[in-house]
């Protein structure tokens, strides 16, 4: 599995301002210390980026070079800013991302030739959100059409499905499980991924790594290519690794409908086999579902 820091990203507080004051310090320290985490690639997301995007971005990317050889993730929804990135990126860069927007893809599937990039592509319509699996891959087969045309191939796109928040709505959850359990069929070679903390985003910040961590498994069931995580959640990124082969196999039995005793689970099983409940719908969530 293939992991993604999310963390360098203007909105964070200290991050935000080290890019408005072209600071280089504290963006650098970050970009090593997810590096150090066991991140493979680094998202940096600058945001709109209206004003002077362009260098706002390659500094970006040569500041976080200076550190560090990890590959990068460019995500701004500038595209004269994209291409400058681009331009600046030493190794392999992806593009994060390109949608079925009709501006979005005009201007930035030339760039993945152009450049050699990878991109993602993500699964957001004419019409807004896909409101479940069908919808999902409809958009994926136009997408990808699309990119073979440009002569981009399959193994150079990872299809994003959108992940939504658990706090939200339910069955969004499930379709984005539902999709990737069908994506291998509809866009063989395909690669896949997920901004993974969309799925806790409005539960209590501590209580967000379970969440996260048990969704994660959940996809990885389905083969989950890659994710786009918190750089700093060690469980996470054991978790990702394959480093905890019965916890693993808890949630996928869960998931074929098992129901485990739950009194026989240890601490760490009943954390997991609980998440599994609400992001299944077997349970409704409530910021309280790991007390239930
Ligand atoms: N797909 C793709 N790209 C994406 C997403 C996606 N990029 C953005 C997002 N979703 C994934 N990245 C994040 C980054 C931060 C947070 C969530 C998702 C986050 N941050 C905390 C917050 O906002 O409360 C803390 C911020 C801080 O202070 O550092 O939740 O789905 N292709």
């Amino acid at each position: 599995m293939f992991l993604i820091g999310e963390n360098i990203n203007i909105m964070s507080k200290t991050i935000g301002s080290a890019m408005k004051e072209r600071n280089p310090k504290p963006i650098q320290k970050l970009a090593q210390a997810e590096a150090t985490a066991g991140i493979d690639y680094l998202d940096l997301n600058i945001g709109p980026a209206r004003r002077d995007g362009d260098e706002l971005m390659q500094w970006m990317v040569n500041v976080v070079q200076e550190v560090t050889d990890k590959p990068l993730s460019l995500d701004t929804t500038n595209p004269v800013a994209m291409e400058a990135g681009l331009r600046t990126c030493k190794s392999k860069a992806l593009i994060n991302s390109i949608s079925l927007e009709q501006a979005r893809f005009e201007t930035e599937l030339p760039m993945v030739q152009k450049y050699n990039a990878s991109m993602i592509g993500l699964l957001w319509g004419a019409e807004g959100m896909p409101r479940d699996a069908n919808e999902r891959c409809s958009l994926a087969v136009e997408l990808i059409y699309k990119a073979n045309e440009m002569g981009i191939p399959n193994e150079d796109i990872w299809i994003d499905p959108i992940a939504t928040p658990i706090s939200v709505e339910i069955n969004q959850v499930k379709a984005c499980v539902e999709f990737m359990s069908m994506l291998s069929e509809i866009a063989p070679g395909c690669r896949s991924i997920v901004g993974l903390s969309n799925i806790s985003n409005g539960a209590p910040v501590h209580l967000r790594p379970y969440l996260n961590r048990t969704y994660l498994v959940m996809l990885m069931k389905y083969g989950l290519y890659s994710a786009i995580v918190d750089a700093f959640d060690p469980e996470l990124i054991k978790v990702a690794k394959g480093e905890m082969p019965e916890i693993i196999n808890l949630v996928w039995r869960m998931m074929d409908g098992e129901q485990p005793d739950f009194t026989s689970l240890g601490p760490k099983e009943l954390e997991y086999a609980k998440t599994v409940r609400v992001l299944t719908g077997q349970l409704l969530y409530a910021h309280s579902w790991l007390e239930i």
